[in-house]
């Protein structure tokens, strides 16, 4: 039977949040292209270089926070119902819908405010130009915060709903090994609200009562800190979801079998004890912070490279077994007998492939010497957009394939489209994202509208700065094609009628090694959680400590960069 027939009231939660999501990738991606023509000056007259801030705010905010959250709540209401097989509780599930989507709505209004001359709304002017990274001492309304506040709230309680299906069906099933899509779902949540945490800290002790005015001054040093302590594990928080894509999805659409559960479950513990005690890796260049707090933080990023590089493995391996079940032979020609010509695995494959070059910059930014080299220059959003630009945005459009004609009911539409569209974002973000990194390698920085730097010579770097900007701009504009063949095909689908046979389904084969084969210790979330706590206090404790120990408010650390 197909989803949505069986989970009605889930299916149209999943939809909803779906809805939701690809809305905000159609603006996200609108004026991500803007940006791209604009900085490097292939056409500039859509905004002016004044308003790029608040464009690149709305830019980072409705991909990196508004449609990665509400696809993970869609894809994680599938997961768990699917694999319990019971229906969400729908009251929880809807309230935390709702709170997301006030929290973005005032989020986005307090953006959008700064486009249209920043009117006074309550004694304050609406604009929010503080980017995704919204920290101190830049301000924003305080609707932005508040908005901000309501989306980790809304998540909270959407974790309430996963959570409370497993205890349901625990009671039932008293000794059973919770079932793997459950497992990933519940172990991202543990993480996530370990390190949702700080940036709660941050926004409704500091942010909130400071953009109201109750507050004069806050620490730059410590609410960055208190950021950051979210900002990194936030970055699992849109891996995992691929991970789980990828682990349980990609397999059987590659006609193959998982290689492993357990070392899939090895692999999201190790996520949740070591996501957020790295946080500093995002502040090597910060005063105030003793350099061996920093070397724990690299230390510890370090070992946090060992869950990819075993996905790596895993995931490749199930892909090949995939292949040998459709007769693949010799040591690397089974690639060509993988399902290119299918979206859902090409996009996925492709994703994961341009993963492993992501983590690969990844690395170079986590080593604390080579990091002042790439630090706040272009090389960053190369970075960042083949890893949450494409590991997660590319796996999502791809699972979507798949997955929305097994939530609507409704084929999957124009599909020659979907079958082009992984291969367009292949090419747009292989240009953009190279193009990037090798501009932040000659020194060109990050954030601002006028890079360019036409007459300057840069020793040293292969090509020249034109190269690398044409790059970007055609890169760019490939991306917004493949996010526009993506949307034109999610719309036509949910608008088409029932009827007729669905191309997929939705049934998932068992691993090759089971649940039944890894250790039960791996399901005991308090001890890996018990775990995490005290990696967090060694990581955090005394740094936190030196910075709260002059006043909570009082910027006491050496002079802080701005
Ligand atoms: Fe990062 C900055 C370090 C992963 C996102 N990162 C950022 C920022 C973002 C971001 C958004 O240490 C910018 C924040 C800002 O605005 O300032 N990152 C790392 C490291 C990893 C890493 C060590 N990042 C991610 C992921 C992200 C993400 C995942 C989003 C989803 N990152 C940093 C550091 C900075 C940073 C510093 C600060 C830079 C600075 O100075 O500002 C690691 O987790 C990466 C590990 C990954 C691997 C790859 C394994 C390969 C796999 C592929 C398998 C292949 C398949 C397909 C399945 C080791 C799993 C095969 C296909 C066939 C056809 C065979
Ligand atoms: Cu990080």
């Amino acid at each position: 039977m197909v989803y949505v027939d069986e989970y009605p009231k889930t299916s149209k939660l999943v939809r909803s949040e779906f809805i939701v999501a690809f809305g905000a990738l159609a603006i996200g991606a609108l004026f991500g292209v803007i940006q791209a023509l604009h900085r490097t000056g292939v056409f500039r007259g859509f905004v002016s270089s004044a308003d790029y801030y608040t464009l690149l705010t709305a830019h980072g905010v409705l991909l990196a926070l508004v449609f990665t959250t509400f696809f993970i709540a869609g894809l994680f209401s599938w997961a768990v119902s699917n694999s319990l097989e019971r229906e969400l509780p729908h009251r929880i599930a809807w309230a935390a819908f709702w709170v997301m989507l006030v929290g973005t709505v005032m989020a986005a209004v307090a953006i959008i405010g700064g486009l249209v001359g920043a009117p006074s709304v309550l004694g304050h002017s609406l604009k929010a130009d503080v980017l995704f990274t919204f920290y101190a001492p830049m301000k924003a309304h305080p609707a932005f915060y508040l908005g901000a506040a309501l989306i980790i709230v809304g998540s909270w309680v959407a974790g309430g709903a996963y959570f409370k299906s497993l205890w349901e069906w625990r009671s039932e099933n008293p000794d059973e090994r919770i079932p793997l899509r459950t497992f990933m779902v519940v172990t991202t949540m543990l993480m996530w609200y370990i390190s949702t945490i700080g940036v709660a800290v941050e926004v409704v002790v500091f942010l909130i009562p400071w953009s109201l005015g109750l507050i004069q001054n806050v620490d730059p040093l410590l609410t960055r800190t208190l950021f950051w302590y979210f900002g990194h594990p936030v970055v699992y928080f849109w891996l995992m979801p691929a991970y789980l894509v990828w682990y349980t999805v990609l397999p059987k659409l590659a006609g193959g079998r998982l290689f492993s559960d357990p070392l899939a479950r090895v692999v999201f513990v190790l996520f949740l004890l070591l996501s957020t005690p790295v946080g500093f890796h995002h502040q090597y260049v910060d005063p105030g912070i003793p350099e061996g707090f920093k070397f724990i933080a690299m230390t510890n990023t370090m070992f946090l490279l060992l869950p990819s590089l075993l996905t790596a493995f895993t995931v490749v391996a199930s892909m090949e077994h995939g292949a040998r079940q459709r007769g693949a032979t010799g040591y690397l020609s089974w690639l060509r007998n993988l399902p290119w010509g299918n979206p859902a695995f090409a996009g996925c494959a492709l994703a994961g492939l341009m993963f492993a070059a992501g983590g690969f910059s990844g690395m170079i930014n986590a080593g604390m010497n080579i990091n002042y080299l790439i630090h706040n220059t272009l090389w960053v959003p190369g970075h960042f957009h083949l890893t949450v630009g494409t590991a997660f945005a590319l796996t999502a459009m791809a699972i979507s394939y798949w997955l929305v004609p097994q939530i609507t009911g409704k084929k999957l539409q124009r599909r020659s489209l979907a079958v082009a569209q992984p291969y367009v974002w292949f090419i747009g973000m292989t240009l953009m994202s190279n193009a990037m990194h090798r501009a932040g390698l000659a020194g060109i920085p990050r954030r601002t509208a006028e890079p360019t730097y036409d007459e300057f010579a840069f020793e040293g770097v292969a090509g020249t700065v034109g190269e690398m900007r044409i790059q970007i701009a055609i890169g760019g504009f490939l991306l917004f094609v493949g996010a526009a063949l993506f949307l034109i095909v999610m719309a036509e689908t949910f608008l088409a009628r029932r009827g007729g046979t669905l191309s997929v389904n939705g049934t998932l084969p068992d691993p090759l090694s089971g649940a039944e084969h890894s250790p039960r210790i791996l399901d005991n979330y308090k001890l890996w959680t018990a775990i995490a706590l005290v990696l967090i206090v060694i990581a955090y404790g005394p740094p936190l400590a030196s910075m709260i120990a002059d006043g909570i408010t009082a910027p006491g650390s050496p002079p802080i960069p701005v």
